[in-house]
């Protein structure tokens, strides 16, 4: 890497300090525009707010990068990361020829001799151990075409829902969120809602380093607007603290008795939206129904006191967040890892909806509960594209005989191939590589030697197993260890499609040929699926585009619907927000209400919202208990 990982996070920081100020030092320092250089539009590929990039290319080599001033997400502006891209792409660490372990030891082999070796240990594996004795461990910072090929050959053709992908680590917690409280996954509204909210509320997500093209904006917002408020829940204070009006510093894991606290004070003090409440939701006790006087009954016991002495805050601090997000016309709550790596996460996840729902403060410009994903593809290629292992492409899951069915028919195989039962969760499929009973892995485009939780337990059976791994750099840590290690183009060197927080489905771009003997990861997989004998599916995978047509119906008639934008006019625009079900559909800001091509006119009968994931229509509150954190933290 080009700087230290300390220097980056302070560099991060900078920029988007400096950018506070309207410097905009970002997207213009390294950009040594020359006449001669050919400028590409295109997407960052470093996190989930999915900015817009144009690549500067001289006599066929990346050799700038400035923000897209035309994407809508970041109005040209970049952060460190997506400004270095073109240094990324030439970095002298990148992998040139694929590696096989010989003797203990790494050496360069031909691809010929590496794909031959992979196809012959997982054909000899499942031969002798079943199809579940295999697993691929892929990646939201993959395209959605690479993740729709692997899904199609591993749940399609192998037969084993053993993939899963490192968004499990990071957004698990926001989709189990998202399902059981609207009953769909994904935002609501957009990062555009950002522009026009009167309070913030951030909890556990510290924007200025992480997300910090999200941070200027709402930098943007607050100067615009002095009496827009920022409230924060975080045991850390962090740079992010710069615009914060309320920090509420909480012990870490304790936070679901502030958010019911919040919830209690803004119904005791009349700033809930009845007319709402009673067209629109559903409450639930995490088991059964309940009313929503059993719910105001429950949230008694949450007094800002109990929740104060709980969390190590002031009561009064509680008491005046609640009050400003109650009087507020519009709030944007954005929330990040503080809330969803915890064993409780969905069910704070809930809770951040709860608030928007009870006060209806949802479904128009500058309100929505946005839970920011990490990956710049954990929404498009995994959640979007099934990248899980009870997932299949287009918000399917393998339980429902219906859904693999529609699926075993776009890729051309008997629904019997594709098993019913979910495969091994992340965490699952690696004490199953570390007990033995997985043989063989596939690992794209993450490291999980690396970011694994309680690593230690996997090392020895990664080691063990038959580990291969595509990568653009060697060594990382788990590229150092793995049996095979392949070559993966990078970035700017192939086509695809991301998928970014805000439902935005983008293009990038292929301007350059990969590296050395790099090949593009889709065509990496499609060679394994050749050699293991599925070769006429995949045939006519000739490029990315022809994946990305073959996804799109799996889309057609779903609520994230890409219909609409297919590569011709991916190219042209700055991304498209599904559901767009038609080429000449703008796209959706705010989903189920009017505006939503998908919002059932008929059956709302007049309500503002129709949350159509529930079969009446109605989002659900939840009141479940305020349990702690599995370990709580020592000294
Ligand atoms: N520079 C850089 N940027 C990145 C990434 C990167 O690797 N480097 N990765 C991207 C990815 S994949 C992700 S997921 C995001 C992560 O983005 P963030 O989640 O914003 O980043 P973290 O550093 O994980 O910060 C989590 C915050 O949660 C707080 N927290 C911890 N425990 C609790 C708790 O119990 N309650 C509350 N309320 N808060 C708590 C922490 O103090 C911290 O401020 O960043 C993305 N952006
Ligand atoms: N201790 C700790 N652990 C964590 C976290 C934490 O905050 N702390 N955060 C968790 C979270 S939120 C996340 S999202 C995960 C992230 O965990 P990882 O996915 O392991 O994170 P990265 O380091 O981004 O790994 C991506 C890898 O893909 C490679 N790569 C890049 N582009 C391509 C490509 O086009 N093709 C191929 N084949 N490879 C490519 C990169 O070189 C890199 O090695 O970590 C989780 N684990
Ligand atoms: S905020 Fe995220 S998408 Fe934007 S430039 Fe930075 S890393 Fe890339
Ligand atoms: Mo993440």
């Amino acid at each position: 890497m080009p700087v230290s990982r300390r220097e980056f996070l302070k560099l991060s920081a900078a920029s988007a300090a400096a950018s506070t100020l309207g410097v905009e030092l970002l997207a213009t320092k390294s950009a040594h525009a020359t006449p001669a250089m050919q400028w590409t539009k295109s997407v960052c590929r470093f996190c989930g707010v999915g900015c817009g990039v144009m690549i500067g290319t001289t006599n066929g080599k990346v050799t700038a990068v400035k923000g897209d001033k035309l994407n809508p997400i970041n109005k040209g502006l970049l952060c460190v990361k997506g400004f270095y891209l073109h240094k990324v792409v030439n970095a002298k660490n990148r992998l040139l020829k694929p590696l096989v372990r010989k003797n203990g030891k790494l050496v360069e082999a031909s691809w010929e001799e590496a794909m031959s070796l992979v196809a012959s240990k997982f054909k000899e594996t499942i031969e002798q151990n079943g199809k579940d004795s295999v697993c691929f461990y892929g990646s939201g910072q993959a395209t959605t075409e690479e993740t729709y090929i692997a899904n199609k050959l591993f749940k399609g053709h192998i037969g084993t829902n053993n993939l899963e992908g490192n968004p499990r680590l990071c957004m698990a917690s926001a989709v189990g969120g998202y399902l059981t409280t609207f009953g769909a996954d994904e935002p609501v509204g957009s990062f555009d809602d950002i522009d026009s909210a009167d309070v913030f509320l951030l909890v556990g997500s510290n924007t200025a380093e992480a997300h910090p093209v999200v941070y200027d904006r709402l930098v943007a917002r607050k100067k615009k607007n002095p009496n827009v408020k920022v409230i924060a829940i975080d045991p850390r204070k962090t740079p992010t603290n710069k615009i914060i009006d309320l920090h509420l510093q909480v012990i870490p894991g304790y936070d679901l008795s502030i958010m019911h606290a919040l919830a209690n004070i803004v119904v005791k003090e009349g700033f809930t939206d009845e007319t709402f409440i009673k067209d629109s939701l559903n409450f639930s006790d995490g088991k059964k129904a309940i009313s929503y006087a059993d719910y105001k009954k429950f949230l008694e016991k949450y007094t800002p006191e109990y929740a104060a002495e709980k969390c190590g805050v002031n009561a009064e601090d509680i008491v005046t967040a609640a009050r400003w997000y109650g009087q507020a016309k519009s709030v944007v709550s954005l929330w990040t890892m503080g809330v969803n790596q915890r064993k409780r996460g969905v069910w704070l996840n809930n809770l951040m909806h709860n608030m928007h729902l009870i006060t209806g403060k949802i479904g128009y410009k500058g309100a929505d509960s946005l839970s920011l994903t990490g990956q710049p593809n954990a929404c498009g290629g995994v959640r979007e594209g099934g990248g899980l292992c009870h997932l299949l492409p287009g918000h399917r899951l393998v339980a429902k005989e219906a859904h693999r069915e529609q699926i075993a028919k776009i890729w051309n195989v008997p629904a019997s191939n594709i098993a019913p039962k979910p495969g091994k969760h992340t965490i699952a499929m690696f004490e199953a590589v570390a007990s033995g009973e997985i043989k063989a892995a596939y690992i794209m485009c993450t490291n999980p030697a690396q970011s694994l939780p309680n690593l230690n337990k996997y090392l020895q059976g990664l080691k063990d197993c038959f580990l291969v791994v595509a990568e653009c750099f060697h060594p990382t840590e788990t590229s150092k260890i793995a049996d095979v290690v392949l070559p993966a183009a990078f970035w700017s060197e192939k086509d695809g499609v991301y998928g970014c927080t805000e439902r935005r489905s983008q293009h990038q771009a292929k301007v350059n040929e990969p590296k050395g003997e790099a090949r593009w990861d889709g065509d990496i997989l499609i060679d394994l699926a050749t050699r293991l004998g599925h070769g006429k599916n995949f045939e006519h995978f000739t490029t990315p585009e022809d994946v990305w047509n073959e996804y799109l119906l799996c889309t057609k008639g779903k609520d994230m619907d890409l219909t609409g934008a297919p590569y011709s006019r991916l190219k042209e625009v700055r991304g498209l927000r599904w559901p767009v079900p038609s080429v000449d559909h703008p796209g959706t800001e705010h989903r189920f209400t009017s505006g939503d091509p998908l919002f059932p006119e008929d059956k709302a009968a007049g309500r503002r919202m129709y949350f159509y994931g529930k079969p009446d229509g109605r989002a659900v509150v939840f009141a479940r208990p305020d349990l702690g954190p599995h370990e709580p933290t020592d000294d």
